[in-house]
């Protein structure tokens, strides 16, 4: 999509930390890092949301969760356990519309969000 940021460093025309990439996933990392490790998984495809995630995206979602999982241990982060998060829409808190999940560790992460 030609006004999305995501899609943008995608295709290189927008700067990154690119931490992971294959023919359809690619892993960089959070410009505002909220943990010491703080990176972004993202789909190269444009999909908005969670929203168009159907039973077609299942091998893809799939990869992404095993590119999460490396990137963890990768980041030292698979004992001492992480979270995964992804913001939905306008009260989810989803400020890029490309979906995109966040990987965080490094510290110990306090719960209920905000
Ligand atoms: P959200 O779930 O849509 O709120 O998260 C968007 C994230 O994308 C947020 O943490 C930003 O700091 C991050 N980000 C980025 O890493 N690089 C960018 O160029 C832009 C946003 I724009």
């Amino acid at each position: 999509m030609a006004d999305c940021i995501f899609c943008k460093i995608v295709e290189g025309s927008m700067p990154s930390e690119k931490v992971y990439e294959d023919d359809a996933v690619l892993a960089f990392k959070d410009i505002h890092a909220q943990a010491p490790v703080h990176l972004l998984v993202i789909p190269k495809r444009h999909i908005p949301s969670v929203r168009e995630i159907g039973e077609e995206e299942g091998a893809l979602m799939g990869r992404i969760f095993a590119v999460i999982n490396q990137l963890a241990k990768e980041h030292g982060l698979a004992d001492r356990g992480f979270r995964i998060v992804n913001n939905c829409g306008e009260e989810g808190g989803q400020t890029v519309h490309h979906i995109h999940f966040h990987l965080l560790g490094g510290r110990a992460l306090t719960w209920p969000p905000g």
